[in-house]
């Protein structure tokens, strides 16, 4: 019997695909890639992985032609206003939101203008490559913006005399900067999401996915998760444990020859900074050690 695959869509080559790689890679998958290099096979697991432009992943969740897509959320959603446009919809959900991709889509007016928020865009025009997301939003505002779709350098769009602002994704805020542009409303904040199609899936195929889902959990987690030992006053434990988030039960074990110091051992699921390792110092806690976590399954 042909044994069954699970499609995964992925961008072919762009700001997402060496994170989600690398991600796909930390759960455990290991891939040999295709010749013509479109698609990459699951060698340990039933996953096959499409190498596609960023654009094209929520059509091929929506059209089933793959399961699982990892996308930014700004993609995902422009795509999704567009599908439930449509008769022949079947929206598609976000499993997971993910650590890397993050940006925002901004309005961002020239800094000669005199426009200082949305308001006084009234009757003018914006260029945007994400007019859903943005005619969707100035229809919230009971505003009346043209918006018109520029694909590429939309920072280019007013010094160009094609529009009086622009919304578009932004980052660090230089290319902004750079075009003598200046922020204003952020209409969503972005970053890389898994989207999964709606269909049905068979009982073995679903247990892949959610062992996969699951491992990418495991994943995020520990990125910043630290494990922790020290030495402790008995009495300081519950000041300790309030010091460092995500320690809350932590193992505690009796010391030879004391009642009152304690050692503890716990996960703290965020990084931990100097400033809290002195923190602790100054609750009593000595000889305290922070090492790395490689895998958690909670
Ligand atoms: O070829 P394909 O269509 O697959 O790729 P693409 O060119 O459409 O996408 P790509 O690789 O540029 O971005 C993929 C995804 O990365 C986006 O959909 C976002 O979810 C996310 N992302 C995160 C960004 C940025 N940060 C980002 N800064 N996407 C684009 N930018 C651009 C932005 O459009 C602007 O031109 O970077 C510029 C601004 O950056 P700063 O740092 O100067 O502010
Ligand atoms: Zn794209």
């Amino acid at each position: 019997m042909k044994e069954e695959r699970i499609k995964i869509a992925l961008q072919k080559s762009g700001r997402l695909t060496d994170h989600t790689l690398e991600l796909l890679q930390k759960c455990g998958l290991v891939i040999t890639k295709g010749k013509d290099k479109l698609i990459a096979y699951g060698e340990n697991m039933p996953f096959d992985l499409l190498f596609v432009r960023d654009d094209d992943i929520p059509s091929l969740i929506n059209d089933g032609l793959c399961h699982l897509g990892f996308v930014g959320l700004n993609v995902a959603m422009e795509k999704n206003i567009h599908f439930k446009s449509l008769s022949d919809n079947k929206p598609f959900s976000i499993e997971a939101t993910l650590d890397f991709g993050q940006c925002r889509l901004s309005f961002a007016y020239p800094d000669e203008a005199d426009i200082q928020s949305i308001s006084d865009l009234e009757g003018k025009t914006v260029a945007t490559s994400y007019p859903r997301i943005v005619s969707d939003y100035i229809d919230q505002q009971n505003l009346n913006i043209n918006v018109t779709e520029f694909t590429g350098a939309v920072e280019l769009a007013p010094s160009l005399g094609k529009s009086d602002a622009i919304c578009d994704l932004i980052s660090s805020g230089s290319t902004l900067r750079a075009h003598n542009l200046i922020e204003g409303e952020v209409v969503l904040e972005s970053s890389a999401v898994i989207i999964s199609a709606n269909n049905q899936l068979s009982e073995s195929k679903q247990q892949w996915v959610d062992k996969l889902l699951e491992r990418i959990d495991g994943v995020l987690q520990v990125r910043e998760s630290k494990y922790i030992m020290m030495h402790a006053p008995r009495d300081a434990i519950d000041k300790i444990t309030a010091l460092l988030p995500g320690s809350e039960s932590p193992t505690i074990i009796s010391l030879e020859g004391t009642d009152k110091m304690v050692a503890l051992h716990m996960v703290c699921l965020e990084d931990v900074f100097w400033e809290t390792l002195e923190g602790l110092k100054s609750e009593g806690a000595s000889s305290i050690l922070v090492v790395p976590v490689e895998k958690m399954l909670a």
